[in-house]
């Protein structure tokens, strides 16, 4: 039968539009789990790797919080550090996954995580109004860390100021949260044995404290790889899901890069928290499609 090409167009915008309705209305569940509740998003340096994928991860805060979620970011920046650790000259380098942190470096992580990325991610958000607050885990007694070394093929290492946060007071969070803010952490913590010194703390596990402490519903951390890989580099073995114990059992023989991401995930959904995922964020608006599709993308952890 003959069509015309207006009739195809007709056509073609009805599919698109049924496409579109579709779309919407398969958020709704997500919507109603979601609404009123915490979601603590970490923000990987090596997921804020263009302009563009911040920008969509900023659109990605302010529509969560139109949908009615209280969003939390947390944000790490390792490789904005390491490129500013170079420009000045100062040697880095990673033992386990953690940066080996001296007085020196130490001023220089303070400085770009909560002078730069904190301030860019902030004043990202606030192009769409006045929603964002930059804290640190400084500011108001949020966060006290304590000491940590690593051990690595069974040998005690000493990483210099970098600890775990041991103590969370979420006021702050709080109160910014009541009066319809979104918080935007950087992940810094006093020392708490060693008044007057901070301590470099990995922000994908500042964040499932955080998540822990708000009784945040869903801890989501978005880095530069598609999720969990059972059998890497096997790209078929993608696990979409696992529970805290599988997890456990798997943690010890993940690549060095991947242990705090998923020791985060664990801590946060042991302490409480009912899900964490793990999310690629060089996809734009990858956190949309975890929070309001019914497959998600990633990798979800379950206690
Ligand atoms: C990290 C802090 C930033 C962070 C660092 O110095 O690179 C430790 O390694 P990403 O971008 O989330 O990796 N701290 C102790 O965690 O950043």
């Amino acid at each position: 039968m003959m069509q015309t090409r207006a009739q195809t167009e007709t056509l073609d915008a009805e599919s698109s539009a049924s496409a579109k309705a579709h779309v919407l209305i398969d958020a709704l569940p997500w919507l109603k789990r979601f609404h009123g509740e915490t979601v603590v998003v970490k923000f990987g340096g090596n997921a804020m790797v263009s302009p563009e994928l911040q920008r969509a991860f900023a659109e990605d805060m302010v529509y969560l919080r139109y949908a009615g979620i209280k969003p939390v970011v947390v944000h790490g920046g390792g490789p904005q550090i390491s490129s500013m650790l170079e420009r000045l000259g100062i040697a880095s380098e990673f033992r386990g996954g953690y940066r080996v942190t001296t007085p020196e470096a130490m001023d220089v992580v303070r400085m770009v995580l909560s002078g730069q990325v904190n301030r860019e991610l902030v004043s990202l958000v606030n192009e769409h109004g006045p929603l964002a607050i930059g804290l640190s885990g400084e500011d108001a007694g949020l966060f006290r860390g304590r000491r940590r070394g690593v051990v690595v093929d069974g040998e005690e290492l000493d990483l210099g100021q970098v600890g775990d946060v041991v103590e969370v007071d979420p006021a702050a969070v709080i109160a910014q949260l009541e009066a319809g803010r979104i918080p935007v952490v950087s992940s810094i913590a006093p020392d708490a044995d060693q008044p007057g010194q901070s301590l470099n703390v990995n922000a994908d596990s500042a964040a499932a404290s955080l998540a822990i402490a708000l009784g945040a519903a869903k801890l989501v951390v978005l880095t530069d790889v598609a999720g969990l890989y059972h059998d890497w580099p096997n790209r078929d073995s993608l696990v979409s899901q696992i529970d805290s114990r599988e997890l456990a059992d798997l943690l010890p023989r993940l690549e060095s890069g991947m242990i705090p991401k998923m020791t985060a995930c664990l801590e946060a959904v042991e302490g409480g928290v009912a899900k964490a995922a793990i999310i690629d964020g060089r996809i734009p608006h990858s956190i949309l499609l975890e929070i309001f599709t019914p497959a998600g993308i990633g990798t979800e952890v379950v206690a």
